[in-house]
């Protein structure tokens, strides 16, 4: 395998903790001697261990003289664990080969000199924008203590979210997209939708895919008018609930807590997101329906679209869009757009 196989095969093993990493990186580590794999590892947060030590105490003896290679720089600091930079200098680990530098303040390159230091040959920069996307929400936390937002909605070609009688919310994707959906799930702490979605299509909003997660997706519901029936599916699940609505004189359910809304929308965003930083919750995903990705995108957290295109025509001059509110002046320009195919819907994705 080369360097860039192996790197390939670091950012997957990364993968392999996603739901189980939040809200450190995502990170995989592959050692190498002689042309052969002698360890390998992936972070879990609940392990504590990084993936490099994990790799380490796989190869056990091979791996003094032995490559590295990691999708993030190895840690200089003392965190939970003591510094990855002394560890694999203490191994002799002869190379490093590193995807990206860690944005974390208390590594930023201080990881890299270590190494150096210690007389490791260091290389960075293989396979770093796939690396730079895997931890997109964890640079974005780690840097500026705000959770990364995504807005996803599934849509006709058209951009139309119901039916054309207007109110029937329709499900326009097929089943690859929603396998798709439940490994965005898996990476998201939280899951946020409007009350009119609640109203209109009663989801549950759980996580329901195969992999474990370490903490329950946080199911977010925006209701300021207090319009949503605890009755409804929702509400039928354990798991946690935040439900942003005014003080209810009744008892809630059990999984339920609250959190009461601003009056302006964009303080209710507020509200959310600070308490999903004090929680080191650090993805937030948003779910729609249309007035509610206006209102996240005017009150300007997102920073990231993801719009299912799927092979349907709705029409209809009223039909509710998957963006509502009063429109942008001037139109929000998106940045690194991207296009992938998934079954018969296309999956467009940009940054705000
Ligand atoms: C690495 N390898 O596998 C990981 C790293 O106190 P902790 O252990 O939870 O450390 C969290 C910080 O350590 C995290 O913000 C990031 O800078 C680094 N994570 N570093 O060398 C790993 N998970
Ligand atoms: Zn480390």
């Amino acid at each position: 395998m080369n360097d860039a196989e192996l790197m390939r095969r670091a950012l997957l093993l990364a993968h392999r903790g996603l739901g189980r990493v939040s809200p450190n990186p995502a990170v995989g580590a592959v050692l190498v001697k002689n042309g052969r794999v002698v360890g390998e590892g992936f972070h879990q947060y609940q392990q504590v261990k990084h993936a490099e030590v994990i790799a380490c105490e796989q190869a056990g003896t091979e791996a003094t003289g032995a490559s590295l290679y990691i999708n993030l720089e190895p840690c200089a600091h003392q965190g939970r664990t003591r510094p990855c930079c002394e560890y694999l200098a203490g191994k002799k680990i002869a190379r490093v080969v590193a995807a990206m530098q860690d944005p974390n303040p208390l590594v930023n390159g201080r990881g890299f000199r270590s190494l150096k230091e210690a007389g490791i040959e260091v290389e960075v920069g293989l396979l770093e924008a796939e690396a730079a996307s895997l931890n997109e929400s964890y640079t974005k936390f780690i840097t500026l203590g705000i959770p990364f937002v995504t807005v996803k909605a599934a849509m006709s070609l058209d951009g139309k979210i119901a039916s054309a009688s207007g109110t029937v919310r329709e499900h326009f994707s097929g089943p690859d997209s929603n396998t798709r959906n439940e490994a965005l799930r898996l990476q998201v702490d939280a899951i946020a939708v409007g009350a009119n979605t609640v109203l209109a299509d009663d989801p549950l909003l759980t996580y329901r895919g195969k992999e474990k997660r370490r903490r329950p997706l946080i199911r977010i519901l925006l209701d300021p008018h207090a319009r949503v029936d605890p009755q409804c599916r929702l509400f039928q699940d354990p798991t946690p609930i935040w439900w942003v609505r005014p003080r209810a004189g009744r008892p809630l359910p059990a999984q339920v807590s609250l959190i009461e809304p601003g009056s302006e929308y964009a303080s209710s965003w507020k509200a959310i997101l600070t308490r999903m930083t004090a929680e080191k919750m650090y993805h937030l995903l948003i779910e729609g329906g249309g007035e509610t990705n206006a209102g996240a995108l005017m009150a300007r957290i997102v920073d990231k679209v993801i719009f299912i295109c799927c092979p349907k025509l709705v029409g209809g001059r009223e039909t509710t869009g998957v963006i509502g509110g009063e429109g942008f002046r001037p139109p929000i320009s998106l940045k690194k757009m991207t296009v992938s195919q998934v079954g018969s819907d296309f999956w467009v994705e940009g940054y705000l």
